[in-house]
């Protein structure tokens, strides 16, 4: 009987590692859709989460201007040094080496001087001199690493960076730039490093870049990865904390998503607090790169994106389709369209897209996919909706497609657990103790929501009970008492594992 009992745990063994041993040891792999794996009934799809790589955005950038003529160089005009009002250059859009287009912003660095897109010059002070560059993908796009803005004649006084989530329709502040963010904008000027998990979706204003020319730094910050940083720990290395994080709250995803991103310079550089009108030729704005990181928004239904007529288009798979494999494809609407998840860690759930009904049968092509599809409804029903199988009534969701969880299971995958329950092995129980409404009394602490820790007087569920009532000495000796029979006890469930270490070694 132990023995058997040993085989069993080997077995059990063998399953785990070989689970182990199919995904790598880092946590968060979104980078494969599908797996061919065999079961009883054959070779099947096994479909899980995907996303693409992220990827130098400047590369399918499209830029726009505006006021459109504001580009330096038609006519011809002259800039001059900020230190050095009579150190000038000549700016000429007829002439290459003196042009300084947008394009200089987003090519290849690596010579110097840098190349960079520069404006006119402050000659209308004190009417503002203002400009907006957008730039905009035509693409839904998540960005994965900080934006950064260098600029070659002092970083502005004055500048917001805004995005936009709908192609430019709407506008939302992403940050705020200024050498006094008070005077500038009412705001208190903040870093990013005053921000906490509770606090990341704050639009805050920083004076961080903003010392304009007698700082050394060029360089301008919209730092993604410090705000990563609060869920994945410093070196980014707890990613699935991230995700998770992401897959339930979508205000923290679309916080990451952009479509254009809206740079408005409000006041160029001065290097001081007044503005010299003998000498406005000093003053303009010049930026020699800005760089964008991230990857094609595909709602984790692809692992590429490609460009096709100037336009980013993810290469969508579990039968999705769109620019963001938004919806599903023709005859694939057996149940409705549904965003990948990055949950549960670490392949996630690819929330394919279902054959209609009305389509089974009709065409041979979809004959041939339906099997492989009903073959993994019937080994594992729950894959359809994901229900966790121990939060949840059954293990497949509803006629609406959703999932009947469990008294004090909440979610929609009935994984979470209702205030007043914690999760234990099989589901939610309700709590012990908490902080609440179950407070564990005469300084008892609450240990995980599962047992009050009593000091050594006292007693019971809630440390209610003084643990002597008046006889000190029957307590004393109870206490002695007690670990007795408790050994006495557990022999029958310490013998078996001591006798299957004897059949092992
Ligand atoms: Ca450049």
């Amino acid at each position: 009987m132990y023995f058997s009992r040993f085989l069993s745990l080997h077995a059990l063994w063998v399953t785990v590692s070989s689970v182990i041993q199919h995904y790598p040891s880092v946590w968060g792999h979104y980078d494969v859709c599908k797996t061919q794996i065999y079961t009883d009934e054959g070779k099947i799809w096994d479909y899980s989460a995907c996303q693409p790589e992220a990827i130098d955005m400047m590369k399918y950038v499209k830029v726009n201007l505006d006021p459109p003529n504001i580009t330096c160089g038609n006519p011809p005009e002259n800039f001059c040094g900020m230190g050095n009002p009579y150190m000038c250059n000549e700016c000429d859009a007829t002439i290459d080496e003196l042009a300084h287009p947008p394009e200089l912003m987003f090519d290849a660095e690596g010579r110097h001087p840098y190349t960079f897109w520069q404006s006119t010059t402050w000659k209308g002070y004190p009417k503002p001199l203002q400009v907006n560059i957008t730039l905009y993908w035509n693409k839904t796009i998540e960005l994965t690493d900080n934006i950064v803005i260098t600029f070659e004649s002092g970083r502005p006084d004055l500048m917001i960076l805004e995005k936009s989530l709908d192609y430019g329709r709407t506008w939302q502040p992403y940050q705020y730039y200024a050498t006094d963010c008070l005077d500038a904008f009412n705001m208190e000027p903040k870093s990013v490093r005053d921000l906490t998990q509770q606090t990341v979706l704050e639009i805050i204003c920083t004076e961080e870049y903003s010392t304009g020319y007698m700082a050394n730094s060029k360089i301008l910050h919209f730092e993604i990865k410090d705000r990563f940083a609060l869920f994945a720990g410093a070196r980014l290395h707890n990613m699935a904390s991230l995700y998770g994080q992401l897959d339930t709250t979508k205000n923290l995803r679309d916080f990451f998503t952009i479509t254009d991103l809206r740079i408005r310079l409000l006041r160029p550089a001065t290097g001081e607090i007044y503005v010299d009108p003998h000498h406005l030729t000093r003053y303009f704005y010049a930026i020699s790169d800005i760089r964008v990181v991230g990857r094609c928004k595909c709602n984790l239904h692809a692992t590429g994106c490609r460009e096709e007529n100037k336009k980013l288009l993810c290469e969508c798979e579990h039968n999705t389709t769109g620019p963001d494999c938004g919806k599903c494809k023709k005859n694939y609407q057996g149940r409705p369209w549904s965003a990948g998840s990055y949950l549960p860690i670490p392949k996630g759930t690819a929330n394919i897209c279902m054959p209609s009904i009305s389509s089974i049968g009709t065409s041979p092509k979809h004959d041939r996919i339906w099997p492989n599809i009903s073959s993994l409804g019937v080994s594992n029903p729950n894959q359809e909706c994901n229900c966790n199988r121990f939060g949840s009534i059954r293990d497949r969701c509803n006629e609406k497609g959703m999932c009947e969880c469990k008294q004090g299971t909440t979610g929609p995958k009935c994984d979470k657990c209702l205030r007043g329950y914690y999760w234990h092995n099989q589901g939610c129980q309700s709590n012990v103790c908490d902080n609440e409404l179950q407070i564990c009394l005469n300084g008892g602490t609450c240990e995980k929501n599962v047992r009050c820790l009593c000091p050594p007087t006292y007693t019971g569920v809630l440390c209610e009970k003084p643990s002597c009532e008046g006889n000190s000495e029957a307590c004393n000796t109870g206490q002695r008492a007690l670990t007795l029979p408790c050994l006495i006890l557990l022999l029958p469930l310490i013998a078996p594992l001591g006798l299957s270490g004897f059949f092992l070694f």
